[in-house]
């Protein structure tokens, strides 16, 4: 007779979860004990990087992950991350050990108190089985759950005595569906107001990208004519940057976005919130005169809309059908988009010639992994994104999250057998957070690439601070800070990029190595404006 150990390591098996991102805990040795060698554990230092390396790496493979917690205190650690797993949609299987059953009514050491709600409300599903024999089916259910839409995250508590009990016959191996297409009643009442429309506009989010849907929605937007934005602060890319139709990334404020949409009668919003809203800046949530229709796959989402009208269905398969009934528009293209300005020649660089100088030697299949919250406008204006599933960053506003995402998204890319180049743009503030994952690019050999935009201080915060008048607010500095010692401590290269001309020399070196390299670079301290 199978144990629910063996039981569970099948399943897992059976569903492709042979990787395991963890920190492991006394709760968590017998479910680890004899390690399968078909299995990979990914040894991160702090649970906060282990989930971040799992969303990365379920990202990028584009299949669910598991992460395996230690009981509270880890999922405590873990949770600024699980925020935002669920932000961005991923699933994530999220198991974590708990104390003895037999000892659980007095509450011993390490006994996770309240389990399914500790990590709530950011799961999707979160469980204890009531018995020893529910573990393996669990784990199919907390599968199903994390991969149906909207996809995210889930927890399964696990008493560290279960494993070694005897199993029930293993559960069904299943599968679910991860898209579903819209309604047609209501996808032609869209379609017939987009086609009615005298000046539509596009805005497009992070879904398009997961369901692999730019050539569709490039098709969609050439058949109406119409611009594109990208939704406010998207998780991923939504189209391709270059294409002549792209206007840019909308500003995250209510009023300076409908300003951006004005002379529009009919915004398109697919696969993003209405709207990820940041600073308030009130006003109207659309220009006069405009109406706003919602396609996203998350009737949640769609509820919590301030405006518009929406439809369900995944990303691509609603473009798609929508492209189907749209017939070409009589109108010329949209004016292409102004080209910007050369960048300046301060010494230290802005924030904006440091991002020319990364577009010029940028490796035409780079991933590209952002977490440098003052200099995301400057980013995103100087590298465009012109590849599918080629831009990834937190829908949370969380910090802690890129470092270890670029860890997880280089190892997809090994495991995958793309390859593809993975170089993070990492704030010197947000690079603190989850630190240690450039320890687990070393052991891997991973050669992640981590540039640092270094202006010692919080300098969006300082920009907040001037935008809603808060003078005073102390710990926005960021002096006596060794990024190098940091680095080399945790088993990475580094080089200090001193000077722009050096930049290209050092990325492609970096790319060249066999592990990680940190490349600090001096920026000017000048603080960006918020809006
Ligand atoms: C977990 C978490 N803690 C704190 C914050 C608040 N916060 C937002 S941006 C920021 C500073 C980021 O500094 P840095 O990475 O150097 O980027 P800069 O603003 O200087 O471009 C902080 C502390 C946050 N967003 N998330």
């Amino acid at each position: 007779m199978a144990t629910v150990r063996e039981t569970t390591y099948d399943l897992l098996r059976a569903l492709g979860l042979t990787t395991v991102f963890g920190n492991p805990g006394s709760t968590e040795e017998p479910f680890l004990q004899d390690f399968p060698a078909d299995f990979h554990y990914v040894h991160a230092l702090h649970e906060a990087s282990a989930v971040a390396m799992a969303d990365g790496y379920a990202q990028a493979t584009g299949r669910p992950a598991h992460v395996n917690l230690h009981t509270a205190p880890g999922t405590g650690n873990g949770m600024g991350n699980l925020v935002t797993a669920w932000h961005n949609r991923t699933p994530l299987i999220v198991s974590a050990g708990q104390q003895s059953r037999e000892m659980l009514l007095m509450e011993p050491r390490l006994a996770n108190r309240h389990p399914t709600e500790l990590p709530q409300p950011y799961v999707k599903w979160s469980h204890e089985p009531v018995r020893a024999q529910d573990v393996p089916a669990a784990f199919m259910r907390a599968y199903a759950t994390a991969a149906q839409p909207p996809s995210g995250p889930v927890y399964l508590s696990l008493p560290l005595d279960d494993w070694h009990q005897l199993a029930d016959p293993p559960p069904q191996v299943r599968t679910v569906a991860t898209r579903f297409a819209p309604d047609p009643r209501r996808l032609r009442e869209f379609a017939a107001l987009l086609a009615a429309s005298r000046s539509p506009v596009l805005v497009l989010g992070a879904a398009v990208d997961r369901a692999a849907a730019w050539p569709v929605a490039a098709a969609v937007a050439e058949r109406l004519a119409a611009p594109v934005w990208s939704a406010p602060a998207p998780e991923r890319a939504a189209f391709p940057e270059h294409h002549p139709h792209y206007r840019g990334v909308l500003p995250y404020a209510i009023a300076p976005l409908a300003e951006k949409l004005t002379g529009h009668d009919v915004v398109l919003v697919v696969g993003a919130p209405v709207f990820r809203y940041y600073p308030h800046v009130p006003g109207d949530h659309l220009p006069p005169g405009a109406r706003l229709l919602h396609v996203t796959d998350d009737p949640d989402e769609a509820a919590r809309a301030p405006v518009g009208d929406s439809l369900l269905g995944d990303a691509g398969l609603t473009l798609a059908a929508l492209l189907d009934l749209l017939p070409a528009a009589d109108r010329p293209t949209p004016p292409p988009r102004p080209t910007p300005e050369p960048p300046g020649t301060d010494d230290p660089p802005d924030a904006d010639a440091l991002f020319a100088a990364l577009a010029a030697c940028w490796p035409a299949d780079g991933v590209l992994v952002q977490e440098s919250p003052s200099n995301l406008a400057a980013l995103r204006r100087r590298l465009p994104v012109t590849r599918p599933a080629s831009y990834f960053t937190m829908a949370s506003g969380g910090l802690g999250y890129g470092l270890p995402a670029a860890v997880g998204i280089a190892l997809a890319e090994r495991d995958t057998g793309r390859g593809r180049p993975v170089v993070a743009v990492i704030g010197d503030g947000s690079f603190h957070y989850s630190v240690q994952a450039l320890w687990t690019a070393a052991q891997l050999r991973l050669p992640v690439v981590v540039l640092v935009p270094v202006n010692q201080q919080y300098a969006i915060l300082k920009a907040f601070a001037e935008l809603k008048s808060t003078p005073g607010v102390p710990g926005l500095d960021l002096p006596g800070l060794d990024l190098t010692a940091i680095a080399r401590g945790y088993g990475c290269a580094t080089r200090v990029v001193d000077a722009l001309p050096d930049l290209a020399d050092a990325l492609t070196g970096a790319l060249r190595a066999d592990g990680p390299t940190v490349l600090p670079t001096p920026i000017s301290t000048a603080i960006p404006t918020l809006l």
